[in-house]
């Protein structure tokens, strides 16, 4: 298992004016950093790709689709654009030299209609997944998709959904993202959920309850790394918290105060913890 940190921690664009981002994540012993942008223009992917090598420290990569894009969509115009959207991360992503694009993709995050998810929606996603199919080919890369707890996304809530979703796309390159935060509102059981997921496990990003440093609260951590152990998951481990100050997802995530003193203590706390808890 490898270990990362989210720049999510510190900003929803992450760019060259971040690259001094690197050596602290160096330096607080982590293995790599997983970047996070919600969009692609502009985006210095191959300076990036050489200054992670300067450190010696990899990364993966992730975003989510937004407002206005979706694969679920029936409009098509919407579909397209999540389409194109994730094609281009996949792109980016190969581009910075990362095997893993992880986050929700089916649905705009945030996005609650009132009503639970229709059989055409599923269809629409498991099409939309399918279509991507060559892309993660040439790309070398793998989509983590991302559930996310019923306060997010009235789409794609729990595990057991995710692996038939990923059942029904029938890709090699399309697994899923664990997050303990989100499983930690959804699943009964954290530990059986990742049994349940298997080989389908891509991804997990290792949250506290209140998205603050793993191990400072009430998510059972010993139980997640027997489970992550008994599937032989051998991916990363990425800490993801937010910065109260990233408008892509501060409506969906709800971070209204500070988890820590400093978004540092978040990163060097939770990955001496998870160290303890996982190696
Ligand atoms: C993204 O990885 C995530 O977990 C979401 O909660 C963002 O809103
Ligand atoms: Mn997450």
């Amino acid at each position: 298992m490898k270990f990362g940190v989210n720049s999510l921690i510190w900003t929803a664009g992450f760019d060259a004016v971040h690259l001094s981002l690197l050596g602290k994540v160096k330096r607080m012993g982590f293995d790599g950093v997983e970047i996070a942008r919600f969009s692609f223009d502009r985006f210095p992917a191959g300076r990036i790709r050489r200054a992670l090598a300067d450190e010696g420290l990899e990364c993966t990569f992730c975003s989510a689709l937004t407002e206005r894009t979706s694969l679920v969509s029936d409009n098509a115009r919407l579909r397209d654009k999540a389409r194109d959207f994730l094609k281009r991360g996949i792109e980016t992503a190969a581009e910075l030299g990362t095997r893993v694009f992880a986050g929700p993709f089916c649905a705009p995050v945030g996005l609650l209609v009132g009503r639970r998810r229709t059989a055409d929606e599923w269809k629409r996603a498991v099409e939309g997944l399918q279509s991507l199919g060559g892309a993660l080919d040439a790309c070398g890369v793998t989509l983590a998709i991302e559930p996310l707890n019923r306060f997010e996304t009235y789409f794609l809530n729990t595990a057991a959904d995710a692996r038939r979703l990923c059942e029904d796309v029938g890709h090699p390159r399309i697994g899923v993202l664990f997050d303990t935060f989100h499983a930690n509102i959804e699943e009964r059981d954290l530990a059986g959920a990742i049994r349940e997921l298997g080989p389908f496990l891509s991804h997990v990003h290792a949250c506290e309850n209140d998205r603050g440093a793993p191990g400072s609260g009430h998510i059972p951590w010993r139980a997640v790394s027997q489970a992550l152990r008994a599937v032989a998951y051998d991916g990363w481990i990425v800490i993801e918290s937010f910065g109260s100050n990233i408008p892509e997802i501060a409506a969906a995530a709800c971070i209204w105060r500070d988890l820590a003193d400093k978004p540092e203590a978040i990163a060097e706390e939770g990955l001496a913890f998870l160290k303890s808890a996982f190696l």
